[in-house]
């Protein structure tokens, strides 16, 4: 039809100049843009309507398909919110006011515990592989914009999902972060970033950094969680200053490990503070206590956050947790009665175990005290009225997590990694192993030196415990084999150095056994190696897509084959964050109607009518849909 209505155009007849045709019939030129996109949204759907989804680390389908009913917020006068528009009252307004000081006094200022909702971030991270979509957050937003309004932050950004948006979810993740924004303008933004990793798994140039900081403030986000993976200050360093120069809020962090309480384990108070001076003397605005395995005992939690607030008595502290051992709602509460300024939890139905501890639970908890969150509770049920129905459209990424898992306070797994390697091994049917690997980890962590463990780290750590179980190696033997033994490559990408330095050094003589020849840093990595040249992707990118955009080169100087892979699917397939999740991991039934809104006003109504028999000469097979009421046809590889 598009051909036809070219062919026939009167301009097009008449023979006149080609490029004023296009300047002067915009029209024609998005029927184009819009045809092409809805035929490689067919080329999508009639994949799945034969091999059914490639999502990878889907298992099986969604166990809901119905329709999400949406929640009403109502006033303190029983009437409905209307929710048409964004809420515009929130702390956000004096981030953007006054500025990242002006926030951290007010913060500090205000009487009660704010919260920080986790949902959109860390909560589908350690419990559905991080799976939820752009599209699923932006359905709740304006909603939570106002059941969420009096919130620290909504943690949304950063972490795995920027990797995993492209790498898995085929979204580029600024897109997500953009479109988030503008249906949230009233609550700030938080993010998780990697320190000298940016959202990466290893250190990159100091410039890469900078430019990440800049283009995500440019897009939206607010207040940057700044992490180092060993609490290596100078890595640590190099992520705030970036942010401070971006104009960011700097939530300068130290990662918990271990047990404080217990005088034989490593970490103790006096190393905490330590660090703390250091995060100060950076010039972070916030300081953030990261609590990512949820091994923070109540107790300790309240040693820690007092010892803290009794220090620096302006600093405003904000503590996030994992609720692996169920010990988070406790915690918490133990944080907020010793000083700290905000908490994490995520909504009700995607918390606890691996995810953050409960916020119905922890609002709960601290109402009628002096640390009342603000938050109201009715709206929080609302809320997670709509999450308790997207976790069962996401239930093929459930790692089938039962309980609380205590053991916890020995192994000291992170949370999304626990979810993942009990994922592993319930696929591998390795029962019995599951409790090998769990000891091999604790085992590993001594031989490494007993370091901090979280992104990257806690893979390495991984990484040296699945060695040593399929290599059938007790601590002993590791270390009595390590000349001859091939460790992981994380493993030597951590004895080289390329994480970062840990406290107390690097294991000796193992580290040299198993680097043999191999390089050792004695510094952060970012001080050997060349800056990356911009102009350069700039003109690469530019000539191998036609055009990019600077927030494309941020994302390949992250991940260059992952940004890469993204392009050539969305090249074959379009952007199909517009697809409902239904459609994006489910195969349509034959007559099912349903509909999608490729751009504002331009909907397809699509059904799939028959999916035809298998040429034994191709192996493909033609599917035909009907979209707006035309027959339309699209060849498949069959790949089963
Ligand atoms: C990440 O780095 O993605 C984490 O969530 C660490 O806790
Ligand atoms: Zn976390």
């Amino acid at each position: 039809p598009f051909l036809a209505s070219l062919l026939t155009h009167p301009t097009f007849i008449d023979g006149n100049c080609w490029t004023t045709f296009i300047d002067d019939t915009p029209e024609l030129f998005k029927l184009i843009g819009s045809q092409n996109r809805a035929q490689k949204l067919l080329t999508y759907l009639g994949d799945l309507a034969v091999n059914g989804s490639q999502i990878k680390g889907q298992i099986g389908e969604s166990k809901f398909k119905g329709d999400i009913i949406m929640p009403t917020l109502t006033d303190e006068a029983g009437k409905t919110i209307d929710v048409t528009k964004p809420c515009t009252e929130g702390w956000r307004n004096i981030i953007v006011k006054e500025g990242p000081e002006a926030f951290a006094k007010a913060v500090r200022a205000n009487k009660g515990t704010l919260i920080m909702d986790t949902t959109w971030r860390d909560a589908h991270q350690s419990l559905l592989a991080t799976r939820v979509r752009t599209v699923d957050l932006l359905n709740i937003a304006k909603e939570t914009s106002y059941g969420l309004k009096n919130a620290w932050a909504l943690e949304c950004w950063g972490g795995a999902t920027f990797d995993v948006a492209m790498r898995f979810l085929y979204e580029d993740p600024w897109d997500r972060l953009r479109k988030m924004r503008k249906v949230v303008p009233n609550i700030p933004f938080q993010m998780l970033l990697r320190g000298a990793n940016g959202v990466a798994y290893s250190s990159l140039p100091d410039n890469a950094i900078y430019h990440f900081c800049e283009q995500a403030k440019k897009a939206g986000m607010d207040i940057f969680r700044v992490f180092d993976a060993l609490n290596d200050t100078d890595q640590l360093e190099v992520g705030v200053k970036a942010v401070l120069k971006a104009g960011g809020v700097a939530e300068g962090t130290v990662c918990y490990s271990g047990d404080m309480l217990n005088p034989e384990k490593k970490y103790n108070l006096e190393y905490y503070l330590a660090v703390v001076d250091k995060i100060v003397k950076m010039g972070a605005h916030i300081l953030g206590i990261k609590d990512m395995a949820g091994v923070l005992k109540p107790r300790a939690a309240t040693l820690l956050v007092g010892a803290i607030r009794k220090k620096y008595p302006d600093l405003p502290i904000h503590v996030h947790t994992h609720d692996s051992a169920g010990t988070g709602v406790a915690s918490m509460v133990a944080c907020a009665q010793a000083g700290a300024d905000a908490v994490d939890a995520a909504t009700d139905s995607l918390s606890g175990m691996t995810s953050q501890p409960s916020i119905g639970a922890i609002v709960a908890s601290l109402e009628g005290s002096d640390h009342e969150s603000g938050l109201n509770s009715h709206h929080l049920r609302a809320l997670d009225s709509y999450w308790a129905q997207v976790r069962l459209v996401y239930s093929p990424f459930e790692a089938g997590l039962t309980g609380p898992d205590p053991e916890v306070y020995e192994h000291e797994i992170p949370g999304g990694q626990l979810t993942n390697l009990i994922f592993q091994a319930s696929q591998q049917g390795l029962g019995a192993q599951w409790a090998q690997t769990k000891k091999a980890y604790e085992q590993a962590n001594d031989l490494l030196g007993d370091i901090v463990k979280v992104t990257p780290t806690s893979k390495v750590v991984g990484d040296l415990a699945q060695f040593m179980v399929s290599n059938n190696l007790t601590y002993d033997e590791l270390l009595k084999k390590a000349p001859e033994l091939d460790f992981p490559s994380s493993v030597l990408e951590f004895f080289e150095g390329l994480m970062g330095q840990p406290y107390g050094g690097f294991p000796e003589p193992l580290r040299s056994q198993a680097l043999r020849d191999r390089r050792k840093m004695t510094k952060r990595p970012g001080l050997y190696l060349d800056p990356l040249d911009f102009d350069k992707i700039r003109t690469k990118l530019r000539e191998q897509y036609g055009g990019c955009s600077e927030t494309d080169v941020a994302s390949y100087a992250m991940y260059p084959k992952v940004f890469e892979d993204y392009k050539k699917f969305t090249t074959k397939y379009g952007d199909l964050s517009v697809l409902p999740t239904k459609y994006f991991l489910n195969r349509p039934q034959i007559n099912e109607e349903f509909s999608v809104e490729l751009e504002k006003g331009k909907v397809l109504i699509l059904k799939l009518l028959a999916v035809g028999p298998l040429s034994e000469q191709t192996g493909q097979r033609e599917v035909f849909y009907e979209m707006n009421g035309e027959v339309r046809q699209v060849t498949v590889d069959d790949q089963h």
